[in-house]
């Protein structure tokens, strides 16, 4: 027995040698582990605050008080005790010369635009606020590309919008100075084909010829939004590139997506009304979708005239159209509607207190496209104004107006596509013309986390693509970023946003 001790102690002597020289990386290990669970618990939350009201970006496009330095964990305080509740700065907390108490925390963070540069937000973007890369026209790709290649001093745009048109479409037919299969990606080493098809990812680009980081990310090379040094400072260090003209270029990829779509309904989720539905069922809908005062009657009867006639309402581009602003066409307004609808809409009832149900309820499309989800809408309430120009039949004006006037705006009067008319940020024409290509909804989300601590210098960052089903959350895209560092200044209050 004594023997059989005297061996194990020679054994555990042993054992203790290799766990003491063994437990300094597995503490790095494990605080490298406990970074990323911190960061999943950011994703977590988001998660729970876009079950709450995924339409109301208010509670989640820049909610510092949640998302901004979230404890998850500490040794002696918790979230209603953490010092940092009482607005005083992390950095000085840092700084004061006590050793920190240990605390996990993480920051969702994002980058801001059309506000002040280099200031970051604490929130999520909704894809639906970018171009979809799958739907997007050739003007609009053309529209988006030129002004940012051009400050990358690229003059090759064509080329490039040729290629990646040529990527996307199905045939093989070259386009000038584009590239297809046989002519440029079978002699590469390794060959691949062209995909001919849709984009899975925005980094696909880079399978593109011509493409490259550079132009996906301009001199963002961290990817944060705000302008670092290192990317003002010409050749002196990577990225060598940059223009040093005191204005951050972010490439194309900020602005594109390929995730975005919906389901044609209400915001109570409820399946819109089709217009383009047998005028029996139709008929039946309005009856049950209205509550008192929402539609009139003479509303109602003239929606009833339409369908008793056949009128074919998949020809207009939405049901923006059903409002026809007589009365400024009698003030003597320019321009009318610009003529594209039907006379039988010339007596359209439709009022601007009705709006909102008209377009929230009512759906044009056409039947046999009904069940499909509607990709590539573009989200008026958080696209920035480089988007926003992107739709057909938008000004600078107008989406400067959009901008301006979503900013004063409570969450409920941004709920349907009628407010840019109702708020006056927009004329009847522009409305008209921008409806079709518009939404407020948001089902997928980018969402950026930091993992930190207090008391270790460590981080991880990480980027998700969420879907919203419902109350459930479908990870769609997922990468870890901490090669690219922390980037985000979430200890300095000289760059984050200050919410209107
Ligand atoms: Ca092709
Ligand atoms: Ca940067
Ligand atoms: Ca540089
Ligand atoms: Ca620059």
């Amino acid at each position: 027995m004594l023997a059989l001790i005297g061996l194990l102690a020679v054994t555990m002597a042993g054992f203790v040698f290799f766990v003491r020289a063994e437990t300094a990386g597995a503490f790095a290990y494990a605080d490298g582990q406990q970074a990323r669970l911190v960061a999943e618990s950011g994703l977590e939350e988001v998660v729970s605050i876009l079950r709450e009201d995924r339409d109301n970006s208010a509670l989640w496009f820049d909610v510092p008080e949640r998302l901004h330095h979230a404890l998850v964990w500490a040794e002696s305080y918790d979230r209603d005790s953490d010092p940092l509740q009482e607005e005083s700065s992390r950095r000085e907390m840092l700084a004061s010369g006590e050793a920190p108490v240990a605390a996990w925390r993480y920051s969702v963070v994002a980058q801001t635009f059309d506000g002040l540069p280099d200031v970051i937000r604490f929130g999520v973007t909704p894809e639906s606020g970018k171009l979809n890369l799958n739907t997007a026209t050739e003007q609009q790709i053309t529209e988006l590309l030129t002004p940012l290649l051009f400050g990358l001093s690229l003059d090759n745009s064509q080329e490039l919008i040729n290629a990646l048109l040529d990527w996307r479409d199905e045939d093989d037919t070259l386009r000038d100075d584009g590239a297809e299969s046989q002519d440029y990606y079978n002699l590469l080493e390794p060959a691949y084909n062209a995909k001919n098809g849709r984009f899975d990812t925005v980094e696909e680009l880079l399978l593109v010829k011509g493409f490259s980081a550079a132009i996906l990310y301009g001199e963002d090379v961290n990817r944060n939004g705000v302008l670092d040094v290192n990317e003002d400072d010409g050749d002196a260090t990577f990225p060598y590139y940059d223009n040093e003209d005191g204005e951050l270029n972010r490439g194309i990829a900020p602005f594109l997506t390929i995730w975005s779509r919906e389901v044609d309904t209400a915001a109570d989720n409820k399946a819109r009304i089709n217009l383009n539905a047998d005028a029996l069922t139709v008929g039946a809908q309005l009856e049950q979708y209205f509550q008192e005062g929402e539609l009139s009657d003479a509303t109602l009867e003239f929606l009833g005239s339409l369908k008793g006639g056949n009128f074919d309402f998949s020809q207009i581009g939405s049901p923006a159209e059903l409002y026809q602003r007589t009365d400024e066409v009698a003030e003597g307004e320019e321009g009318g509607t610009g003529g594209t609808a039907p006379a039988e809409l010339a007596d359209s009832p439709v009022t601007l207190e009705e709006l909102p149900y008209v377009m929230d309820y009512l759906s044009t499309r056409s039947l046999d496209e009904a069940e499909e989800p509607i990709e590539g809408l573009i989200n008026i309430n958080t696209a920035p104004i480089r988007v926003l120009v992107l739709i057909p039949g938008m000004t600078l004006e107008a989406a400067a107006a959009i901008v301006d006037t979503r900013q004063q705006a409570d969450a409920d009067s941004l709920r349907t596509t009628a407010w840019p008319l109702v708020l006056d940020a927009v004329d009847v024409a522009t409305f008209h013309a921008i409806a079709p290509y518009i939404t407020t909804r948001a089902y997928q989300f980018h969402v950026e986390v930091l993992g930190y601590a207090d008391h270790l210098r460590i981080s991880r960052r990480y980027e998700w693509v969420i879907e919203m089903v419902g109350p459930l959350a479908q990870i769609k895209y997922h990468r870890e970023l901490t090669s690219l560092g922390p980037a985000w200044p979430v200890d300095d209050e000289t760059r984050i946003a200050v919410t209107p």
